[in-house]
């Protein structure tokens, strides 16, 4: 389902004062093509236009572009997909409004939300936090064993999320995970297009696939 196992969320709020689409620029130079727009605060009238920019810039690379939280952005836009957490529209009603075809991502904090996430009809499983993280308060620590145990039982391609880095990226997709999401990692930096680059080199490292598993 993912063209590569990075899933780089765009998030103005780790962004360091940059521009999404200088963002979404360098990630997309970096090799990325999986992209999440994360954008928790900003009016919509301002919003849509930046997001659709974004969305087609993703489609023009050739990027999956999968908007968070906000299922009538995602539908307007003609999105990948939409990617919705607990606290967010339940899935089972994200599922009945989305167009046929659309990704339906859900983030999940144990087993018993992640089986219930795929019953209503969730594409792919946000399993997280692996790692601690500074990017998300209250986050819950779920650790690598939640992953490789998850992975598994569930079916449902599981993308592992929170405080993964260029350091611990390749013990993730050891851990069993399609992909790995990061916001800081690509974000937070001073390099995102080398940042993603050099996740990507370590997630694909010889001895994976080509798909990076
Ligand atoms: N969701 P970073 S952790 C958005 O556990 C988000 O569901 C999480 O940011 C979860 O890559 C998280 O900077 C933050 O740690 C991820």
């Amino acid at each position: 389902m993912f063209p590569t196992p990075l899933y780089v969320i765009l998030d103005r709020a780790a962004a360091r004062g940059r521009e999404l689409p200088a963002l979404l620029e360098a990630v997309l130079a970096g090799g990325g093509r999986v992209v999440q727009l994360r954008e928790k605060t900003m009016p919509m009238a301002e919003l849509f236009p930046l997001a659709r920019t974004l969305r087609e810039r993703c489609r023009r690379a050739g990027a999956l572009f999968i908007v968070n939280d906000r299922a009538d952005l995602a539908l307007a836009l003609e999105a990948d997909g939409l990617h919705v957490g607990q606290e967010d529209l339940p899935a089972a009603a994200a599922r009945r409004i989305l167009r046929p075809g659309m990704i339906l991502g859900v983030s999940t904090h144990d087993e018993p939300q992640a089986r219930r996430a795929r019953e209503d009809g969730a594409d792919y499983i946000a399993v997280g936090s692996i790692f601690p993280t500074g990017t998300k308060p209250g986050f819950q620590l779920v650790g690598l064993d939640l992953l490789r145990e998850l992975r598994p039982r569930l079916g449902v391609p599981v993308v592992a999320i929170g405080g993964i880095t260029e350091a611990n990226a390749a013990q993730v997709m050891e851990a069993g995970a399609d992909a790995a999401a990061v916001i800081s990692a690509v974000c937070g930096t001073s390099d995102p297009r080398e940042a993603t680059a050099r996740l990507l080199e370590v997630m694909q490292r010889p001895g994976r696939g080509p798909d990076g598993r």
